[in-house]
């Protein structure tokens, strides 16, 4: 009876010690989701721009982290696990254009609370398969009311054009288990260079509109603001007070 109401008891101390475990990496995930937010927004309002199209969130399910923890061969253990799955806290940021990629990179790790552990650039050095983004792991520190946790979060950065490759070659590789044919994994080669080559197309076209942008300013030529007359202010404010 006693022995059974021990293991009763370590049950529920690992289930309380998973459970805050899973919520730090929860944590991770909405605090760079709101630093993104805010970005995004500043950014929109400072330069009438923004540079982020898409942001993904996930954090990691225990079944995978158990299947990462087996790969690796890893004690089963939440500090070693904490120490060596990096990505358990996942953030994925879609850009239109690739040099917004390392702008977006930059205002994100140039924050004083984000810590650069780790960088792998797979735009500059992409997979022989053809994957290409940005990968960063990063550290942020999470409040907790009895301490602070620093928890890892992997950040992957790319253009959608990157991204669209990527998503259709990790639904390839699983359906055909992590072993794809080679006409396949051919034709997927030749589907990154055309990504890529859209990528640098859209980045001149981006280039371009943005000097005519420039010159307009300098010449005087832009779009005038629409100014809004009071009459039309205190009809929307009338409008919202009624519903
Ligand atoms: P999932 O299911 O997306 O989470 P690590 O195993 O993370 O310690 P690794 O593999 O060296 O070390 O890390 P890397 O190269 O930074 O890759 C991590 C993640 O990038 C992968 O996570 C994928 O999400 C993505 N990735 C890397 N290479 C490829 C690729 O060739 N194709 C696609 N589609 N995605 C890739 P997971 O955990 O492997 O998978």
């Amino acid at each position: 009876m006693e022995h059974t109401s021990i293991e009763m008891k370590n049950i529920m101390h690992w289930k309380t010690e998973m459970v805050r475990f899973m919520m730090a990496y929860k944590f991770a995930v909405e605090e760079v989701n709101t630093k993104i937010s805010i970005l995004q927004q500043e950014f929109q309002h400072i330069h009438d721009y923004n540079p982020i199209e898409h942001v993904k969130t996930r954090v990691k399910s225990p079944e995978s982290i158990f299947k990462k923890v087996q790969k690796k061969k890893l004690a089963l253990n939440l500090s070693v696990i904490q120490e060596n799955i990096r990505d358990i806290a996942g953030i994925r940021i879609n850009c239109s254009f690739v040099s917004d990629i390392y702008r977006v990179a930059d205002m994100l790790t140039e924050q004083k609370d984000i810590t650069l552990i780790e960088k792998k650039d797979y735009i500059q050095n992409p997979k022989p398969n053809g994957y290409k983004s940005l990968h960063l792991i990063v550290q942020i520190p999470i409040f907790m009311s009895d301490r602070v946790e620093n928890v890892y979060a992997e950040i992957q950065i790319r253009t959608i054009a990157m991204d669209f490759w990527a998503s259709l070659e990790h639904k390839i590789y699983y359906k055909y288990n992590k072993s794809i044919p080679k006409a396949l994994r051919d034709d997927l080669r030749d589907a990154a260079i055309s990504a890529n080559e859209l990528d640098e197309r859209m980045e001149r076209i981006h280039k371009e509109v943005n000097q005519l942008k420039e010159a307009d300013h300098l010449n005087g030529n832009e779009e005038k603001p629409v100014i809004l007359p009071p009459e039309f202010l205190s009809l929307l404010a009338d409008n919202q007070k009624k519903s």
